[in-house]
């Protein structure tokens, strides 16, 4: 295979010829391809077959011990002005970013073949999905790839009708974290990732095209690229809401976009349209619509089990690539929390013991086909995709942040999302649970300045008289010895019922200085181990605590200066004086 597209074609041989690559390989993304590319890798060590009697097609890898996660302090937004990127991005001047790379880049492939991976983010015959091609030398991410986007044959042909992709390029380099840099050039529409093979430094297609690129051509377009899982909320009366959720990395997306209803809730149904990326239009009508550009999950791992999320945990015995889980005796993948079976390897393939750490790292992860997902909805292929009723932040906080509580309108809406704030997980390197600021769980995703950003959200309000409704809730509450106050995963339906029985006005609200809460009698908490004073607790506003969290907010803001919006100082300032009283 290759391509009639010359432009396509001379880029693929220039960096062939830079990187000294052995030899090419176009992906069709065939089955037999992924099946030749899988032999190859258990031939080479870069897989390890799993127990193929319990977890048919399931396959580990166990990735570099230092290259376990998305590395922050090495991502860069590479634009002509530094303000353009923003206080939120790592920044170098595109000249001297593409010296450094073109020198990292050069013959690093020798002895190596160069993988051609044509893919589109989106539903192929979606007018709204965008393609790209990814040029690396890892046949893992060939693979990752072929489950986590529609890749190969039919993406090439959209490429080669509408002449315009996303160039992204890759090589796992030494895996030397001295020598790691994932490079974004957002006016070039071009990505360059060096010297890691893990999830979102690597799959290009992810959080560098699906996000970083992405979410900067949005601003351009009208339209926007989030961090957010889609999911459909189906009543007993068969009406289904659908819901954008925006939380920070490991902050329970994949949960909840495919919960199980608790037994009290019988008749309600869940559809998964998507568990970490969302790209919404607006239609003629002001009405947003979502799109999941993704085709697969790279889910988190640990903590899945038969009771906190039983549709994960069937989607995983079967035709799973895992990476960095253990083994028990028996060959099968073992991560903390899985509830059933005894951890004989850790995941760098040492005999297991608790005294060194961990079975599985704690960013160990999944990647399966969507398809797999009991909950899978049909609309994920939808072109134009569902409508929106509600958009749903939350940050992973033991103080604070009540279980849900719902904005005035449009721009306090935005002032809550840009206010998200979260505990850090293992999901990026860097220590785990420190509060830190997380605007609309975009942090590390959004390609161009925050300012720029929330003025891009704020411009919808002039645009539309239908926007969805905006929440934010917290299901990571505790009390003094560390327990968490809400049982979460499937019963964070019950709070998601109060949420859509808000967007159809069925359900009243109390004022608080922050936002509209639910009075305590109006979540269901039947059959749940949740006491009066728990509930009151998880849904009281502490006026003197959100003062301080406001103080914070400020200085948080100053640092984007005058570009602030203006709705957003306005918005601001509304919360502070309310507080006041
Ligand atoms: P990324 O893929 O990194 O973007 O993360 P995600 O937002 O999809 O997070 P995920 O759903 O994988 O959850 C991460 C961790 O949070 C897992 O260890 C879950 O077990 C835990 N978690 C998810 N939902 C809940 C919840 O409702 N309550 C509690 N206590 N933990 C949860
Ligand atoms: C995240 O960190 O938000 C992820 C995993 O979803 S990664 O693909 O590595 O970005
Ligand atoms: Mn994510």
């Amino acid at each position: 295979m290759t391509t009639n597209f010359n432009e396509l074609r001379e880029w693929v041989a220039d960096v062939a010829e830079h990187t000294q690559a052995a030899r090419v390989h176009w992906c069709d993304g065939s089955e037999a391809e992924y099946e030749s590319l899988i032999q190859q890798m258990l031939g080479s060590g870069d897989l390890l077959e799993l127990n193929q009697e319990t977890y048919p097609g399931c396959y580990l890898h166990r990735s570099s011990p230092t290259d376990v996660a998305r590395v922050e302090h090495l991502t860069f937004v590479c634009t002509e002005s530094e303000a353009d990127a923003g206080p939120n991005n790592n920044w170098m001047a595109p000249a001297e970013a593409h010296q450094l790379m073109d020198s990292l880049f050069a013959g690093c492939m020798q002895g190596r073949t160069l993988y051609v991976i044509p893919y589109c983010m989106g539903p192929i015959a979606s007018p709204y999905a965008r393609c790209g091609v990814e040029l690396t030398d890892s046949p893992y991410v060939a693979v990752n790839m072929k489950i986590m986007t529609r890749m190969g044959k039919a993406a090439l042909e959209r490429i080669e009708r509408e002449k315009k992709f996303v160039r992204g390029l890759h090589s796992i380099g030494e895996l030397d974290p001295e020598r790691r840099y994932i490079m974004h050039f957002p006016s070039e529409l071009s990505i360059m990732s060096f010297g890691s093979g893990y999830g979102g430094n690597a799959l290009l297609g992810k959080k560098c095209h699906a996000l970083r690129i992405a979410s900067y051509q949005a601003r351009q377009e009208g339209w926007l690229a989030e961090h957010m899982l889609i999911v459909g909320i189906e009543n007993p009366r068969g009406e289904t809401h659908y819901l954008a959720c925006a939380f920070p990395s490991a902050c329970g997306k994949t949960n909840l976009a495919m919960l199980i209803p608790p037994e009290s809730h019988a008749g309600w149904k869940i559809w998964t349209l998507g568990d970490d990326i969302a790209w919404i239009h607006m239609d003629d009508n002001g009405q947003m619509h979502a799109i999941n550009p993704e085709a697969g999950y790279f889910g988190v791992v640990p903590g899945t089990n038969a009771k906190t999320n039983r549709n994960a945990y069937e989607m995983i015995n079967k035709n799973t690539i895992f990476t960095n889980v253990g083994v028990t005796a028996d060959n099968e993948p073992w991560w903390e929390d899985k509830k059933t079976g005894t951890p004989a390897f850790d995941w760098q393939g040492r005999p297991y013991d608790p005294e060194v750490g961990p079975a599985a790292h704690p960013n160990s992860r999944f990647t399966v086909s969507a398809k797999q997902n009991p909950s899978y909805s049909e609309l994920a292929d939808a072109p134009d995709g569902v409508p929106i009723s509600a958009i749903v932040f939350g940050g992973r906080r033991r103080e604070l942040a009540p279980l849900v509580y719902q904005a005035r309108d449009w721009a306090h809406g935005v002032l809550v999302a840009a206010s998200v704030a979260s505990e850090t997980t293992a999901a990026a390197t860097g220590k785990v649970g420190v509060v830190r600021r997380d605007p609309f769980a975009m942090q590390p995703f959004c390609g161009y300045n925050f300012a720029d950003y929330w003025n891009h959200w704020m411009s919808f309000a002039e645009r539309s008289d239908s926007l969805p409704e905006i929440f934010h809730v917290n299901w990571f509450r505790q009390d003094a010895d560390g327990k968490f106050l809400w049982p979460g995963f499937g019963e964070n339906l019950r709070v998601l019922r109060w949420i859509i029985e808000r967007c159809e006005g069925r359900v009243g609200a109390q004022e608080t200085a922050i936002g509209q809460l639910p009075h305590p009698s109006d979540i269901d908490v039947s059959g749940l181990d949740v006491d009066r004073d728990t509930m009151g607790e998880l849904l009281t506003v502490r006026n003197a605590q959100w003062r301080e969290e406001l103080g914070a907010m400020g200085e948080y803001l100053q640092g984007y200066g005058d570009r602030v919006p203006a709705a957003l100082r306005t918005e601001y300032q509304r919360i502070v004086e309310a507080l006041e009283n």
